[in-house]
């Protein structure tokens, strides 16, 4: 499978190497996926006849989406683009429906499980379209704003001002209200399309079309990197778990130590196992210096822009101080006060209480720097994002 040699590199601790898979391997394997396209918007907003228009269908033929005055929708409905090579369209239940209101209409359709969405909207830019658009960028998915029943704006401005009638014009006042709705809501570059659903081969439908078909391998490039995360994290939790299974020994030894009644030997010691740990889960995970500017080098990103959002750096170190220099010495001092009257009591409890503190370091170290892993990768990832948009 065309992800196997990504995880493999992932599970060795070769970032830069899942980084390279993707760039030389993967991005070919992607282009036979099917992009699952989300038809959504209010109802009545003309959802189902811009799927019959975008598969060349009139209402009435057979295999087209049902479209009226009612709208008794309850589930997703796929179509297929008779063109275009594994697209599906999805018709979906309209917002603001008797059973699908406004706030908790995306989770009712599961918005999550598309791809890339086209909001289908009629008259002005308003909060249900802004709702959309906001759950589709927390998503970092990416979709077309389709401004719909162009003909009837015009139609009803030929008929209010014939004398100072202009088709483009009136085209281009609604698409600059559609463009200033989303840039309010930080939508950088938004695509906009003034259609007709009746009119097909007019205003910006046939550009809407043409761009989908630009755009096709760019967009499930995109979805197929943003999966991508999706695919790691099981690995390196796998990986987690198989050094928390060494942690024990580390935290052992540390006991032992920890039992010697010579002040200050056991917080050193113990400090430094600890440290040689830490460093050996940076190592293990390629979060040490030498793998990360390698997967800089690799994802075309400087390297601070990489450890920049390590959180384990400051985390971990200091936590670890703090508590060793809570515990250890806590330990070592009870050592060496009971050690001239009880020593063997005294050596069970400081070696005790160093058990547990370092087990539970470890353990928290482990899962930082696990965490950072998926950070430093997905940040990886990114560039190759914005590559494929
Ligand atoms: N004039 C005009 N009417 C449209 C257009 N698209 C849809 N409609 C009408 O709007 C109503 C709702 O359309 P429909 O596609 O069923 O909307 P949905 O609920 O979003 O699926 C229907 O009566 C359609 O005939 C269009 O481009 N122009
Ligand atoms: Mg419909």
């Amino acid at each position: 499978m065309a992800v196997d040699g990504f995880k493999a590199a992932v599970y060795q601790g070769n970032l830069a190497g899942a980084i390279s898979e993707v760039q030389e391997k993967m991005l070919e394997s992607f282009n036979n996926r099917t992009l699952n396209i989300a038809i959504t918007g209010e109802t009545g907003s003309g959802k189902s006849s811009f799927i019959n228009a975008m598969r060349g269908l009139s209402a009435e033929d057979e295999g087209a989406a049902e479209t009226g005055i009612l709208d008794t929708m309850i589930e997703p409905i796929a179509y297929q683009d008779p063109v275009l090579p594994g697209v599906t369209f999805w018709d979906l239940p309209g917002m603001g429906a008797s059973n699908f209101p406004l706030e908790t209409y995306c989770e009712q359709v599961h918005l999550s499980r598309f791809e890339f969405f086209i909001i289908v909207g009629y008259q002005r830019f308003r909060s249900s379209h802004a709702i959309l658009v906001r759950e589709i960028q927390k998503m970092r998915k990416r979709f077309y704003f389709v401004r719909s029943k162009a003909d009837m704006d015009l139609d009803a401005s030929r008929r209010q001002r014939p004398s100072s009638y202009n088709e483009e014009k009136v085209l281009q006042q609604i698409r600059e209200d559609c463009k200033r709705g989303l840039e309010a809501e930080g939508v950088g570059h938004p695509q906009v399309f003034v259609v007709s659903s009746w009119e097909p081969n007019h205003y910006d439908f046939p550009l809407l079309r043409q761009t989908l078909q630009e755009e096709l391998q760019s967009l499930k490039r995109h979805i197929f990197l943003l999966s991508l995360p999706g695919v790691s994290s099981p690995i390196i939790s796998q990986k987690k778990a198989t050094l928390k299974g060494e942690i024990w020994k580390a935290a052992l030894f540390s006991c032992l130590i920890a039992a010697i009644p010579v002040p200050g030997f056991a917080f050193l010691c113990t400090f430094f196992i600890f440290r040689k740990h830490l460093f050996r889960y940076y190592s293990s995970f390629g979060l040490d210096d030498r793998s990360l500017a390698a997967l800089a080098r690799q994802a075309g990103k400087p390297v601070t822009e990489l450890t920049a959002i390590m959180k384990s750096w400051r985390t971990a170190p200091i936590t670890a101080l703090m508590l060793l220099f809570h515990s250890v010495g806590a330990a070592v001092m009870i050592t060496e006060y009971s050690w001239k009257r009880l020593p063997v009591f005294g050596a069970m409890v400081s070696g005790g209480v160093a058990l547990v503190t370092i087990y539970c370091l470890q353990q928290k170290c482990l899962a930082s720097v696990a965490d950072d892993t998926q950070r430093v990768l997905s940040k990886a990832l990114e560039a190759e994002e914005k590559k494929a948009v």
